[in-house]
């Protein structure tokens, strides 16, 4: 090898590390949905200069050198939460200090009065009593966490609202959560997110930041995570299906006791569906004449526990076809059947 070949090879060779290396910019930090003293008097426009500019633009920084030219670059913020347990520790606190400050800025408001859907709302009220007491209960549970950390409003994996706490930049994505679920709702109770305002009263900060709170925000996360549910308007049909499901999952394990003790009950399910309102959207004449037959087929299944010759094949089979009726009705009032 000539040396000017040598030299060009060695150029090249430099200029495309440099360039790998420089290419490394996998996240980034998101510009402020509002200006930095528009969430006045209640956070200081200087904690938010500080707060976004250095402390998360850090964090953002310091998880992408931890990722850089390892085959974690390929993974999403999420996945990376998911396997923190296996990763360094450094992405364990950088990737949970970006994703834990992206759904913080996103959260809060200038907008005063910010509306609450109807379906978050009666979830709050059936889990927490109403809105006070999850404010209390976040507040409480966000004084308690020691040290540095967050309190947070998830939806756990049976779609449920829960409050939980957690250390430094840990959420409950991280798979080393001891309470696991989506954040919907994100309160950072670091010093550095209070201290210049409000010094060491982390309460006072606490009461605060509930005047801005974007909860139309906060509703849209609930929304994506617990879709609609189709007979969520529906209550008859939502109360015969409840039986239809706590009586045929188990026969189709062989277990033909629940069906054998409810049938008369899911019977008089079923024939309230006559007389109750259905909502204009399913009101059609297939609909009613399925409801008909879900009618019949109850009464058929019910006269035979009650026949003495009662056989299960025949309950089984019996019992499996009021199921295709009623999957019937779900498939006509689906949305893709909506014409
Ligand atoms: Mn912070």
């Amino acid at each position: 090898m000539t040396k000017l070949t040598a030299i060009i090879c060695l150029t090249l060779c430099t200029l495309f590390a440099k360039y790998t290396a420089t290419a490394q910019t996998i996240f980034e930090l998101r510009k402020l949905p509002y200006d930095h003293n528009a969430l006045e008097p209640y956070i200081d426009k200087e904690t938010m200069q500080i707060h976004h500019g250095k402390h998360h633009q850090g964090y953002v920084n310091n998880l992408n050198k931890a990722i850089a030219g390892t085959e974690l670059e390929k993974l999403s913020l999420e996945e990376l939460l998911g396997r923190v347990s296996k990763l360094p520790e450094a992405i364990r606190n950088n990737a949970g200090g970006h994703y834990n400050h992206s759904l913080f800025w996103e959260i809060l408001t200038p907008k005063k009065d910010t509306k609450l859907s109807a379906r978050f709302e009666k979830a709050i009220s059936e889990t927490f009593t109403n809105l006070d007491s999850l404010k209390r209960l976040m507040n409480q549970k966000g004084s308690a966490q020691f040290g540095s950390g967050w309190v947070w409003l998830i939806v756990n994996e049976n779609k449920k609202l829960e409050v939980c706490a957690s250390p430094n930049q840990d959420n409950p994505l991280m798979d080393i959560a001891p309470i696991k679920g989506k954040p919907i709702l994100g309160i950072d109770v670091w010093e550095h997110a209070y201290y210049l305002k409000y010094q060491n009263k982390r309460a006072d900060y606490l009461s605060a930041i509930w005047n801005v709170v974007n909860w139309e925000e906060v509703s849209k996360h609930y929304e994506k995570l617990v879709p609609k549910g189709i007979f969520d308007d529906w209550q008859t049909m939502k109360d015969f299906h409840k039986v239809m499901a706590q009586t045929f999952h188990p026969s189709e394990e062989g277990n033909l006791q629940p069906i054998k003790t409810r049938s008369q009950e899911m019977l008089k399910k079923a024939e309230a569906l006559k007389t109750a309102t259905i909502p204009k959207e399913f009101d059609r004449r297939e609909v009613r004449k399925t409801i008909d037959q879900l009618i019949d087929g109850s009464k058929k299944l019910d006269k035979l526990i009650n026949s003495k010759k009662a056989d299960d094949k025949a309950i089984s089979k019996s019992l499996s076809e009021l199921h295709d009726v009623f999957h019937k009705i779900v498939g006509l009032c689906s949305p893709e059947e909506h014409h």
